[in-house]
């Protein structure tokens, strides 16, 4: 039994689970439920990755633990398979994603299988099947018929290789995060999402102190929605009836105002443009129209460009005239679009007042430091600003800056020209994209009645299989090319209308996936009512920083939102959210160009995935990521080979629990706390260190492992060497799977303290042994525990003991 063949032993366990639904969750059961998420994969034509593979392990280990602990977990998995990148892929391969994409996914099956992770197989989701799009069309039409949907222009960037619209985050540097191409601004009729009216509560509940996810993300999330808390101030606009408003978080400058500024989009510059202005106005917002949204936003630390229109605003207490400029920093889809320019405090009104010659009036003295009087005084604010105190600002003169910005406001209030106002960073969410793959839009528009859902009874509306699926170069959707599919009666009227051929968004997909889960397979609805209050929140969610933002944020939406409606019983998706680590390879970030990418494939062929696993998750702290290094590999297969002999051996002959001491004890109990403190804690490269110290403990003692810490080292190590524990389970005379059999050993905290040392004993200066004593023995007690003692006594040679020296706890010299 000493030879343990990898292959042989994974596939036949991967077996034995598919033929005893080992890993098939009884979802009646929900009292001890553990729902374990890991972000579900885009199956790409490449297949998994070690970065996949590292993630999926992570999560596994998780799941396994859990349990192995006592818990009912479901482990389902699925795939995200909508989407630009199969469709681009398909385009550049010459084939479709009808054909490409399940034979990805069938790759993706066989690779996950192989890599032994404990997946409810019965319950996988692919998001390109009509009985699960059905059902994210399903989410459209609610959310419409809730007026959660708007369809509006709207500037969007624009790849004009890849024909599609961007959201910022595929926008790196100005260029298409795919294809490198500069991206342009462009206005077209979209889909929104408001998932802005919810950008309060998003905010709130991460703010709470259970919200349980990764520091880091939650940070991310609340930067993102961004609030702000200030004023809104409206100026009149000079010889017009109309007005402008602005977002201020410093409505206490307002006397410092010398101008304002308009973003280039914004629809009031054409009717303040004077006519001497308006050529020069013309040919600066078509400039910026040629940048995409994230330069734009780039703007603000730029060179400060724009254009006087030659129209005025009114100061609204003053009375004073302040020139309107437009200009590039300033963002259309942020506060109100228009800003008031105080030059002196704020660091870019400053430098825009410097560069188009506007006067620059300080309207708040700096106590402690009176030099500080320009751009840096918005940050400088909230600390050091206690003795600042106005200037420059007429009835305000001498107040406090908090004082100030009260009394601003409250005498704008008065005057009807503002108020109070929270502002958040948060965009409405586009969904619509001009492409193919993906589940079209159900809405049809109608003349006479305007777009109308598609009644619930005839979803799902399907994707027409489409020869020439490529997007086209204005913009229009390719379905827009298949007669058959855009002509129909209108729901309402019955009179002929026109389908939406715009797709969904994948984001759209993976932002309920978790909850169809549980599901899968229910057929009239998007999810069961029961099972959902039985298995939802997702317990732990594993997933990766870049999601940080869209997923997770669209994910919580979306829940919240049917929650809202009554679905749901619950208002945010995951309990705990963990983030892992990323992997480098030698050193050295993965990608396609360098082609140092690793695949499983052929790591598994060679060493079988117990130890890819097990050296995944040794690499470092599972949070944090590693450097996967083949060198590496050796120590993990030798540690598994020296335990796999060492339990089986203790299998045959398992050493006598009565001769075990406190020390032995301590041992076995520490690592059996450690262990499965840190899986809880996704600490697995350091539970993994503690299982071999202990191994080299046992080995130290040169005994077996009794069948108790034969048993409990195969319950430990299981998470992360499955296919191995089970055979080892077995070796150790067991009849079933160790994931049904074995149980999360108990420790006992009053043996961690071991009330014994080891003192090596000297025979004249000479060790010659050593000896587990009570700790703070007496001198007597260990001479008669050495006299006892076989090695000594055989080392003192029966001669008389002349003289003992002796550290209690240290040291015992026995002079003969
Ligand atoms: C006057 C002022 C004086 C401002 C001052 C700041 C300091 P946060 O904190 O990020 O919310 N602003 C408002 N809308 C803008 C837009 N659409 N594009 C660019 N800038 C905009 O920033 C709020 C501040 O950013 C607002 O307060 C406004 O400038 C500017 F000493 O108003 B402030
Ligand atoms: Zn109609």
């Amino acid at each position: 039994m000493d030879t343990y063949e990898a292959e042989t032993v994974e596939t036949k366990w991967q077996q034995y689970w598919d033929e005893n639904a080992t890993n098939v969750t009884d979802l009646s059961r929900s009292g001890d439920k553990f729902y374990n998420l890991m972000m579900f994969p885009y199956p790409s034509a490449e297949g998994l990755h070690i970065g996949n593979i590292y993630a999926f392990t992570g999560a596994d280990i998780q799941g396994r633990y859990r349990r192995l602990a006592g818990h009912n977990v479901f482990q389902p998995i699925g795939f995200d398979a909508f989407g630009i990148n199969a469709e681009n892929f398909a385009i550049k391969s010459g084939s479709h994603p009808a054909f490409q994409i399940p034979a990805n996914i069938e790759n993706f099956r066989r690779q996950l299988k192989s890599m032994g992770i404990m997946y409810d197989w019965s319950r996988a989701v692919d998001t390109t099947q009509p009985d699960y799009y059905r059902w994210t069309q399903w989410i459209f039409v609610k959310f419409f018929e809730q007026g959660l949907v708007e369809h509006r222009e709207a500037p969007v960037n624009w790849c004009p290789v890849d024909k599609t619209v961007l959201s910022n985050e595929q926008v790196i540097d100005g260029m298409c995060e795919r294809c490198g191409t500069q991206v342009e601004l462009r206005l077209l009729k979209q889909w929104f999402f408001k998932i802005t009216d919810f950008a309060e509560r998003l905010l709130d509940n991460v703010e709470q102190d259970d919200f349980d996810w990764s520091p880091s993300t939650k940070l991310i999330q609340k930067n993102w929605i961004g609030r702000s808390e200030g004023a809104e101030v409206t100026f009149d606009i000079k010889g017009t009836e109309r007005s402008i408003s602005v977002f201020t978080t410093r409505p206490d400058t307002l006397f410092g105002v010398t101008f304002m500024v308009l973003a280039p989009e914004n629809p009031a510059v054409a009717e303040i443009t004077s006519d001497a202005q308006r050529a020069a106005v013309e040919a600066y917002v078509n400039e910026t129209q040629q940048q995409d949204l994230n330069s734009r936003r780039r703007a603000e630390q730029g060179d400060k460009s724009g254009v006087a229109t030659g129209g005025f605003a009114v100061h609204p207490i003053t009375g004073e005239d302040i020139p309107i400029y437009v200009a590039d920093y300033v963002m259309m889809d942020y506060g109100s679009g228009a800003v008031m320019g105080v030059a002196a405090h704020d660091t870019r009104d400053f430098e825009f007042a410097q560069r188009h010659g506007l006067p620059i009036v300080p309207v708040i003295e700096c106590g402690e430091d009176p030099s500080r009087t320009s751009g840096d005084m918005a940050e400088a604010y909230t600390d050091k600003a206690e003795a600042d105190r106005l200037i420059n600002s007429g009835a305000c003169d001498g107040l406090s800056i908090p004082d100030a910005m009260a009394a601003v406001t409250k005498t704008l209030a008065n005057k009807g020209a503002g108020s109070t106002q929270t502002t958040y960073r948060l965009h409405d969410w586009c969904v619509s994209r001009q492409r193919y793959w993906g589940p079209p839009i159900p809405i049809i528009h109608c003349d006479t009645c305007g777009p109308q859902p598609v009644p619930e009874a005839d979803l799902p509306v399907l994707l027409p299989e489409l020869e020439d699926f490529r997007p086209s170069d204005d913009g229009t959707s390719p379905l827009s090319k298949v007669d058959d599919f855009v002509n129909v009666p209108c729901p309402k009227c019955g009179n002929p209308a026109k389908r939406e051929t715009d797709v969904s968004d994948t984001f759209l997909d993976s932002a309920w996936y978790f909850l169809r889960y549980p599901s899968v397979g229910t057929d009239g609805a998007p999810f069961d009512p029961q099972v959902t209050k039985d298995w939802l929140p997702v317990d732990m969610y594993i997933g990766g920083q870049e999601h940080a933002v869209l997923h997770l944020l669209y994910s919580r939406f979306v829940t919240m939102a049917l929650s809202d409606m009554g679905y749901l019983g619950i208002e945010e998706p995951f309990k705990s959210f963990r983030r892992h680590g990323m992997i480098v390879r030698d050193g050295q970030k993965m990608s396609k160009s360098k082609g140092n990418v690793v695949g499983p494939d052929e790591y598994v062929a060679k060493y079988g995935c117990d130890v890819i696993r097990c050296y995944l998750m040794f690499m470092g702290p599972f949070t944090e990521g590693g450097d996967f290094r083949d060198s590496g590999i050796a120590g993990i297969v030798r540690f598994l080979r020296r335990l796999w002999t060492q339990v089986t051996e203790s299998g045959a002959a398992p050493s006598d629990p009565d001769a075990l001491d406190d020390i032995d004890a301590r041992e076995y109990n520490a690592t059996v706390k450690k262990v499965g403190e840190d899986l809880a804690n996704l600490q697995y490269n350091t539970a993994i260190a503690r299982l071999m110290e202990f191994s080299n403990h046992v080995r130290g003692r040169q005994r077996n492992y009794t069948m108790d810490e034969a048993k409990a080292v195969c319950v430990m190590l299981a998470p992360f060497t499955p296919h191995l524990a089970e055979e080892m389970w077995q070796a150790l005379g067991q009849s079933q799977s160790v994931f049904v059999e074995g149980r999360w050993p108990a420790h006992d905290d009053t043996k961690l303290h071991a009330e014994t040392v080891v003192v090596p004993v000297q025979v004249n200066g000479k060790r010659r042994g050593e000896l587990s004593l009570p700790k703070g023995a007496s001198q007597d007690a260990a001479h008669e525990a050495a006299i006892a003692d076989e090695t000594v006594s055989r080392a003192l040679d029966g001669k008389e003991i002349r003289r003992v020296i002796y550290v209690p706890d240290r040291i015992l010299n026995l002079v003969i």
